[in-house]
């Protein structure tokens, strides 16, 4: 990373300090203030990239303001940031290995960048990448982590090779329970373990899991995994690595701090389908695919609406990988829902926009909600499924208008 970069980074944290030191967000919370003028007082730029809200700086967390979602594709210089590791290194691209091993590859195999875009065949999927944390922030009771509000979600294409045929050359053995994978992060103490995560093989080898070296026609930014990161379509981010170097296919299953206690859901408490059987305990499960969810993007908390003027009530919408069969909108606080209309399919792993316009007629507070319905039979909770880590918030939204 070059002086003038650093330089930035530094500043930027100043400029964060000064703002916690002033206690601004606080007072604005305290003052009752809509969360959109909370989310701008905390709005920063990271080397490359547009503003976004800063959740902590040490490691980078940082999400994507409303305004990133106007389109269905998130562009990249908007895109979350979510690290758990402080030394997160400038990857020279000629430089960078991608190393296949570990107790079930038959024939261990290491690639160049230029390998894996030369040697294999490109493919190309648009997909959610969505922290499990969302909207952990928004969790009550108050959970501890990174307090997220709505933006840990984003949706790019991605294109890159498929995980599978990387395995296929390092001679993938039947026994193989689980592949793992670790990126190029480091801990800033030696006592906090690696990030180190593990997909059931099932997953590995689903012909949508990808070793992804372009996001929108790009390549990655530094801050969403340069050179090439994982991408799992339908999953949680948490096991999309990136900067990833190491790829292990394994007999046994993985153990380590980030597999377990992290990332962790009680059994039984949510609808969800896909299995991580050999990571699975009497009473917990690894998180695994995305929950059906939403998220109204063309009106905001406290915004004034005209009286007798229509109004537009949009979104994006999407799910683990089942796509979104329907979208249902509420102008009236639940007691009555409308179908949306649905945009343009980019396919079942991406968001998909929505829309349902109406015209309010009486002035005062009106309180819009929507909620999405999978493919596969799920729909938006009413209520939070409460767990201690604040995962898979899917609560159908509100947002209140100000009709005058
Ligand atoms: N190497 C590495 N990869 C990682 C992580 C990390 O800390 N290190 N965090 C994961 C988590 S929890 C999330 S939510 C996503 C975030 O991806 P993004 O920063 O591109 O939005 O990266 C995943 N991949
Ligand atoms: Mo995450």
């Amino acid at each position: 990373m070059g002086t003038t970069t650093r330089r930035t980074l530094i500043q930027t944290a100043v400029g964060g300090l000064a703002l916690a030191s002033t206690g601004l967000v606080g007072q604005l919370a305290r003052a009752g203030l809509p969360q959109g003028t909370l989310d701008s007082a905390l709005l920063e730029s990271l080397p490359g990239k547009k503003p976004l809200i800063k959740r902590s700086y040490r490691p980078p967390n940082y999400e994507s303001p409303l305004t990133a979602f106007a389109d269905v594709i998130t562009p990249n210089d908007q895109f979350f940031v979510r690290w758990h590791l402080m030394n997160i290194p400038e990857v020279d691209p000629r430089e960078w290995r991608l190393s296949i091993a570990g107790d079930a590859a038959a024939t261990p195999i290491e690639f160049s960048l230029e390998q894996l875009r030369n040697d294999f065949e490109s493919v190309e999927v648009v997909a959610v990448c969505q922290c499990a944390g969302n909207r952990r922030g928004l969790s009550d009771p108050h959970v501890l982590g990174v307090q997220w509000g709505s933006g840990a979600v984003g949706n790019a294409r991605w294109r890159g090779v498929r995980l599978r045929d990387l395995l296929a050359r390092a001679g993938l053995r039947k026994d193989a329970v689980e592949v793992a994978f670790a990126g190029g992060d480091l801990p800033a103490l030696e006592s906090t373990p690696q990030f180190v995560k593990s997909l059931p093989a099932w997953k590995a080898v689903d012909e949508n899991t990808i070793v992804a070296y372009e996001m929108n026609g790009e390549a990655l930014p530094h801050w969403n995994g340069f050179p090439a990161r994982l991408v799992v379509p339908g999953w949680a981010a948490t096991y999309w690595t990136k900067q990833v170097t190491s790829i292990q296919a394994l007999s046994r299953p993985l153990s380590g701090f980030w597999m377990n206690p992290a990332y962790r859901i009680p059994k039984g408490k949510f609808p969800l389908v896909d299995r991580f059987v050999s990571q699975e305990s009497e009473t917990n499960m690894p998180v695994t695919e995305i929950l059906v969810n939403s998220l109204i993007t063309s009106v905001t908390d406290g915004q004034r609406c005209p009286v007798g003027r229509p109004v537009v009530v949009g979104g994006l919408a999407w799910d683990g990988g089942s796509g979104i069969r329907e979208v249902d909108v509420s102008v009236d606080e639940g007691r009555s829902w409308e179908s949306a209309e649905l945009g343009t399919s980019l396919g079942r792993y991406s968001f998909r926009a929505w829309r349902y316009a109406f015209t309010p007629h009486a002035k005062g507070q009106r309180i819009v909600m929507a909620r999405a319905s999978s493919v596969q039979g799920s729909t938006q909770t009413m209520e939070l499924i409460f767990n201690g880590a604040g995962y898979h918030n899917n609560v159908a939204q509100r947002v209140a208008l100000q009709v005058i």
